[in-house]
């Protein structure tokens, strides 16, 4: 890498936190629920729906795809969005009670960043909201004040793996890609940064592990060294990876 490293630009939702199984999964069934529908979606299903990107895009999607509704839109999108609405207030109760940590290392991570001066961001498919209560559950009431910029959800036209979330959070930052590093868990995060012009650093979860992350810097497979990786060394990303992948 040519330019000086200046800020990391991290995605949430697998990223940051193991949000999708525990969390966004179970916010999607309560509403389904609480509104009178027999929609119930599994841990199996559910990462199939992690295909589509957005929340109300994947309730369009899942009506279309598996329940063969072509009235998913009818009514303008009204049904899907207050569907949504009420999702995201179970997801932001269940941030609330603090059952979705950061994921192990990430703290320390963005510790060592932060003090060796880079800037952190973030750029994410997912709610605002969801982000600040986030941070806030897991950083303390300023962790959001901690980040630059915070790129999320319908600021931008096109979720990922279309750039856009990625070009609005570096147009704020004033920086170009060549100075910044994405991190990601998804294939649909990886196209996403690559297309705009972003070094990007993978570290997989369940959800994730198996997907295609060609266009990748590196993959990882946790943000700390765990026991069982003892015998393989370097498959953690934590400052010191990070520092020596961009001096590589
Ligand atoms: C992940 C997403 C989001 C979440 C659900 O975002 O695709 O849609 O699954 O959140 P990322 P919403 O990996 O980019 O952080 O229901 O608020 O969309
Ligand atoms: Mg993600």
């Amino acid at each position: 890498m040519q330019h000086t490293l200046q800020a990391l630009i991290f995605d949430v939702d697998g990223t940051l936190a193991d949000t999708e199984r525990d969390g966004h999964r179970l916010a999607f069934n309560q509403a389904f629920a609480e509104q009178g529908l027999t929609w119930e979606w599994s841990v199996a299903t559910y990462g199939e729906l992690l295909a589509v990107t957005g929340g109300k895009e994947r309730i369009r999607h899942y009506m279309q795809a598996y329940l063969q509704r072509s009235d998913a839109d009818s009514d303008g999108g009204t049904f899907i969005k207050t569907l949504h609405q009420r999702k995201t207030e179970h997801y932001l109760a269940l941030l609330q009670a603090g059952r979705i940590p950061l994921r192990p290392g990430v703290a320390a991570l963005l510790d060592e960043a932060e003090a060796a001066g880079l800037t952190l961001a973030i750029a994410t498919t997912t709610t605002p909201e969801n982000v600040t209560y986030l941070l806030k559950a897991t950083l303390g009431e300023h962790g959001p004040e901690r980040f630059a910029v915070i790129a999320a959800g319908d600021v931008v036209p096109a979720k990922k793996p279309a750039p856009d979330i990625y070009h609005y959070a570096l147009e704020r930052l004033g920086l170009a890609p060549q100075a910044c590093v994405a991190i990601e868990d998804s294939a649909n995060g990886v196209r996403a940064a690559r297309a705009a012009g972003l070094a990007t650093v993978v570290v997989t979860n369940d959800y994730t592990r198996a997907q295609d992350f060609s266009g990748a810097l590196a993959v990882f497979d946790s943000f700390v060294e765990t026991g069982t990786q003892a015998d393989e060394p370097g498959r953690a990303l934590d400052w010191a990876a990070l520092r020596r992948l961009w001096h590589a």
